[in-house]
């Protein structure tokens, strides 16, 4: 899968993709990000992305012509027409089931906002979908196409070495993880579950499953309740 990042500050972006699981992933050739730096595709002398808002009030709006040209540059370059992703507070919440859903696709632009925002003609002819990591403000949207690009590519398989951790973890099913232990078996005066070092594997999985249960009832209730929204849905 590849990923093209319309941004003003690529060391952000590529900085983050240097090391552990995601560097592997572009080493193997399981996903691709092509970072673009904004100022290239901005005219005039001195190339200038922002101006100032019509109408007053504070702050910078980035320019359209800018962000036309580049997504347009990579559309020349690509075969699919990769959907346009704009990242900002003001789109839908990011979660696992929605990026399941962007790993299906073979690429994706994400345009990384900064300032006061872009330019409202670049969201009505550019965008096709407005994401947000979460109800905070970040100073831009970088950090955001960075979590996308984490949760997205750690579901193409092959990037994260084993799958059935992948199957099994937090919000798999909509659970919150179980608790893990490895040696020693004592810590501290800590013991370890004796269920877990019983060998029995069925009555490991009974554990497992009532302490998610458990711990998602105790801090996550609303993930139970969409659960059952969910199962109700799809009948
Ligand atoms: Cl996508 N961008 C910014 N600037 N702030 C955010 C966000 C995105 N998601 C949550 N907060």
């Amino acid at each position: 899968m590849t990923f093209h990042v319309i941004t003003l500050f690529p060391g952000i972006i590529r900085g983050a993709l240097q090391d552990s699981i995601l560097k592997k992933a572009q080493d193997k050739g399981l996903i691709q990000v092509e970072v673009y730096n904004l100022r290239d595709f901005a005219q005039g002398k001195h190339r200038t992305t922002d101006d100032y808002p019509y109408g007053g009030g504070g702050g910078m709006v980035l320019k359209p012509e800018p962000l036309f040209a580049a997504v347009h540059h990579i559309w020349e370059r690509t075969s699919d027409k990769p959907k346009v992703i704009y990242l900002t507070p003001e789109g839908t919440l990011l979660s696992q089931a929605l990026a399941k859903d962007l790993a299906q696709q073979k690429s994706l632009i994400l345009i990384c906002g900064r300032y006061e925002g872009i330019d409202e003609r670049v969201r009505l002819h550019l965008v096709d979908q407005e994401i947000s990591i979460g109800d905070y403000v970040l100073t831009g949207g970088e950090l955001a196409a960075l979590v996308l690009i984490d949760v997205t590519s750690r579901l193409i398989p092959g990037v994260v070495g084993n799958e059935d951790s992948v199957k099994r973890e937090s919000f798999y099913d909509n659970l919150l993880d179980y608790p893990h232990y490895t040696r020693p078996r004592e810590f501290k005066g800590m013991k370890v579950p004796e269920v877990l070092l019983s060998g029995d594997h069925k009555k490991i999985e009974q554990w497992r499953k009532q302490q998610a249960l458990q711990r998602t009832l105790e801090r996550r209730p609303d993930l139970i309740k969409d659960k059952d929204k969910n199962m109700k849905e799809e009948g």
